[in-house]
């Protein structure tokens, strides 16, 4: 049974005017009827849309979270399946990352949790043994599940860790300093998060450009153990970026 329900709409981080409660197959099914098929976007707006955003995202950055991103999608097969966690990386991945194959960039939507990334990893290399399987995590998202690398290293994941490590909190620092706040809180130590994943057992790598990068890539994917790859950026990174 489909239940169409008047939610407030407030209640809400993503707005929507109608909402539709119910198995998703079904759903379809009783809003398709009736209504033919025809061609959507037939005149290329697909192509100009996804050219004018290659133009907003240019992947040519020397380094920064952009650097990173961009290296990491050149050297990954296409059929990778990526994870990201939320922040500022987060919001700039969904932008620049390109997939191939469906369903081969898994986030947090709506809610937007913290921490969501590695945990998503784990499953999708649960799921998908032979697929090459990457999540990409704020420093901070990292901390707060850094403990998940025990349970990665029992189950022998060889899942590729890529930590963002600008010491901060940059996209609610990014947030504060747009509307003239103090910076509060959003400033934290730097650690070292390669020697965390030789702690659990993987590989650990810390890089700084492009070229060290796609050097730990290509061992990552070699590897019979996850790696964490700590990628240190500046905490400007996002800057004019998102
Ligand atoms: C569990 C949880 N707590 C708080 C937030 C609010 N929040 C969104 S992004 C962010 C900062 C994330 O920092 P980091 O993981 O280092 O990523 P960065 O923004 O630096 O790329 C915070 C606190 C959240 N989304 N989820
Ligand atoms: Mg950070």
């Amino acid at each position: 049974m489909i239940d169409i329900a008047a939610v407030p709409n407030d209640q809400y981080m993503h707005q929507a005017t109608m909402n539709i409660v119910g198995a998703c197959a079904p759903s379809l099914a009783a809003i398709a009827q009736g209504v033919p098929p025809r061609a959507t976007w037939a005149g290329g707006e697909v192509t100009a849309a996804r050219a004018a955003l290659a133009r907003a995202f240019p992947t040519e950055d020397d380094w920064g979270a952009a650097g990173v991103i961009a290296e990491a999608r050149a050297v990954l097969p296409e059929d990778t399946i990526a994870t990201v966690d939320s922040g500022a990386h987060r919001i700039l991945l969904s932008q620049m990352w390109t997939s191939y194959i469906p369903r081969a960039l898994l986030q947090s939507t709506a809610l937007c949790t913290m921490g969501c990334a590695v945990p998503l990893a784990m499953g999708a290399k649960l799921a998908s043994p032979d697929a090459t399987v990457v999540s990409f995590s704020g420093d901070a998202g990292f901390l707060m599940v850094a403990g998940e690398l025990s349970t990665v290293a029992e189950l022998k994941l060889p899942v590729i860790f890529i930590v963002f490590v600008d010491a901060s909190l940059a996209l609610i620092e990014k947030k504060q300093r747009e509307r003239q706040m103090v910076n509060l809180a959003v400033d934290f130590g730097h650690h070292d998060f390669a020697a965390i994943g030789r702690a659990f057992g993987g590989h650990g790598v810390r890089v700084t450009n492009r070229a060290e990068l796609r050097a730990a890539l290509l061992a990552a994917q070699e590897a019979d153990t996850f790696t964490v790859i700590a990628a240190e950026i500046d905490r400007g990174s996002y800057d004019n970026r998102i």
